[in-house]
């Protein structure tokens, strides 16, 4: 079965992936995330696709790194494979990624579903980081991201017990845009993808890059990098076009240039 399963063009501009390891609820052996990295690296240089939604199944977006796999490694086993490579390669993505998750994102799940722009959660949702209860720590930036985005106390709280939280906790603490019937959480994704293909793109790639520095940087140093991309796009031809299409009273036609 292949573990990565790929619909290019399912709306205008969106690629899905779909997670496919269903009988491991997805767990993300090396196979899976390489896979993953190696085609969003295609989707990346892809002009048709300009956002990617990733999902898994109703049962399971993804319930982390696959135990059994790494169970046996050494330290040197880890280090030598270096998987964090892989990740920071997503982390650094210019397209637009959308999590739809619906069951299960835990651990490396959850991770992969906070290194996603937006997250779309399902009723059903469950996040979590319980790493801990099979003796290890979140290694793929759980510690950092889900402080940043629920707060340093509920981070501690989650990331210490290995507990679960749901999708309307989830919500309730900025974690995800919105909770959705289960029905409709991929259909939500999907929508919400084709809107933001929509758009110019390089405002929308400059626009994220924007907001991800708010993560990294003091808000003097954000505010310039923002103010520099602001200036950037009165270069592109789309901004031209937005604001004359605004007096003109019609839609406008992106070029992405
Ligand atoms: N890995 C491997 N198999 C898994 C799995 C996982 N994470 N989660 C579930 N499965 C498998 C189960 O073993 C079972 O397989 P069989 O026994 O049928 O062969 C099948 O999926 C169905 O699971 P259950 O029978 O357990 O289903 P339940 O509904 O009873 O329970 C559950 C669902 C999600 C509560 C439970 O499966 C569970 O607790 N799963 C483990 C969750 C977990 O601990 N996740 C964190 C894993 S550590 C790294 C980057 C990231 C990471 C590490 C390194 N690098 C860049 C190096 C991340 C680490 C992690 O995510």
């Amino acid at each position: 079965m292949q573990p990565l399963l790929i619909e290019k063009g399912i709306r205008p501009g969106v690629a899905l992936l779909r997670l496919n390891r269903p009988e491991s609820l997805n767990a993300l052996n090396r196979a899976l995330v390489a896979e993953l990295t190696e085609t969003l690296l295609q989707l990346e240089k892809d002009d048709e696709v300009k956002a990617i939604v990733i999902t898994g199944n109703e049962r399971a977006f993804a319930a982390g790194a696959d135990i059994k796999e790494m169970a046996n490694d050494s330290a040197i086993d880890m280090l030598l494979l270096d998987q964090f490579q892989r990740w920071d390669q997503i982390k650094r993505l210019k397209k637009v990624l959308i999590a739809a998750v619906s069951g299960y994102a835990l651990g490396g799940g959850c991770e992969l579903a906070m290194l996603c722009d937006i997250i779309i959660a399902s009723e059903t949702a469950q996040f979590g980081q319980p790493e801990i209860k099979i003796g290890v720590i979140p290694g793929a930036g759980g510690t950092q991201r889900l402080v940043r985005a629920i707060g340093k106390s509920r981070a501690m709280e989650y990331i210490l017990t290995g507990r679960f939280f749901s999708a309307q906790q989830a919500a309730a603490w900025g974690l995800v845009s919105r909770v959705v019937p289960v029905e409709l959480y991929l259909e939500e994704a999907l929508k919400l993808a084709e809107e933001i293909a929509s758009m110019p793109p390089i405002a929308v790639q400059l626009a994220k890059q924007s907001v991800l520095k708010a993560y990294e940087l003091s808000l003097e140093e954000g505010l310039h990098f923002e103010r520099r991309n602001f200036y950037l796009l009165f270069a592109t031809e789309d901004q031209k076009e937005g604001m004359r299409a605004f007096m003109e009273k019609r839609t406008p036609q992106w070029k992405g240039r």
